[in-house]
């Protein structure tokens, strides 16, 4: 019974064709828990080190992050800095895994997002560190195609008391909706003003996971989440990846991305090079 009300944990770490077609067709998938205790613990004494601007390479991340700025801190490739991060963006197993659900040999980074969102502090007042609903795919309509998976790492367990991520069940194949805002506050009013296809329903599912457990979701997919009422952090990273042939389209609005911007391709160039490192290459493993 993989489609369910609740999302699937599935026992296997690389999916198979079941855990294939439910990601076609619902636009997430949830594995196992891959990273395991001692890893975790290492990822999140790194996160402090990004924070406190210690950078193991000497180079900062490209970030939109600034203290003060809400409470949601959002620091755009991390792995530029911290050489824990550069391994985990690269892991194999995330690649091969993205590999089988967007059926491609090669994954390669496109960037990473580490993500932090803040628990309920004694005496200070709490800042929404809500993630407006959105597709992928509309901050990333420099790519040709929507051949892009994210892989979203929980440091913490995640659950709907502290912020979990949710995912609107097949809206994947919706095409890209009118509200799209990651940084809207009011999901609510997102949801009374957008316009879905007709015969579509909104079945946000919420993402439950134990720490070590990795999320995938399509660029189509619509997702978003809400507050963290609880006194813990919530801390991961989103890893987006892209497959190996995906290619840059000139003159979209997402030619202010960072990866136009820092890559200045030509439109129909491939993304590849030392940019965008390869994870997984079926041909090679
Ligand atoms: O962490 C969240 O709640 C949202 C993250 C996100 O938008 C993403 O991973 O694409
Ligand atoms: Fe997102």
């Amino acid at each position: 019974m993989l489609d369910t009300q609740v999302a699937p944990e599935s026992a296997q770490v690389i999916p198979g064709p079941a855990e294939v077609e439910f990601f076609e067709k619902n636009g997430f998938w949830i594995s196992p828990k891959i990273v395991d205790d001692n890893r975790l613990e290492t990822l999140r004494r790194h996160m402090m080190f990004i924070y406190n601007e210690n950078y193991e390479t000497g180079r900062a991340p490209f970030s939109f992050w600034k203290p003060g700025s809400g409470s949601l801190r959002k620091t755009d490739n991390v792995h530029w800095s911290d050489f824990t991060f550069r391994d985990l963006v690269q892991d194999p197993v995330i690649g091969e895994i993205a590999a089988a659900l967007l059926r491609t040999p090669i994954i390669r980074l496109w960037h990473d997002q580490l993500l932090f969102k803040p628990g309920l502090a004694p005496g200070v007042t709490p800042v929404p560190a809500n993630v407006g609903w959105h597709q992928d795919y509309h901050y990333w309509q420099c790519a040709q195609e929507p051949t892009l998976v994210t892989a979203w790492v929980a440091f913490d367990d995640v659950d709907l008391s502290n912020g979990c991520m949710h995912v609107v069940r097949g809206s994947n194949h919706w095409g890209l909706v009118d509200v799209n805002n990651f940084f809207e506050q009011d999901l609510q009013k997102q949801e009374e003003t957008m316009t879905i296809p007709t015969g579509a329903k909104f079945e946000p599912v919420p993402l439950i996971m134990k720490a070590g457990q990795v999320s995938f979701h399509h660029a189509m997919s619509l997702h978003g989440s809400g507050p963290n009422n609880t006194t813990r952090p919530r801390r991961s990273i989103a890893i987006h990846l892209m497959a190996g042939d995906t290619r840059y389209k000139a003159g979209t609005p997402a030619d202010e991305h960072m990866n136009v911007q820092l890559f200045k391709p030509k439109d129909g160039d491939i993304f590849a090079g030392s940019m965008f490192p390869v994870l997984y290459n079926k041909l090679t493993a």
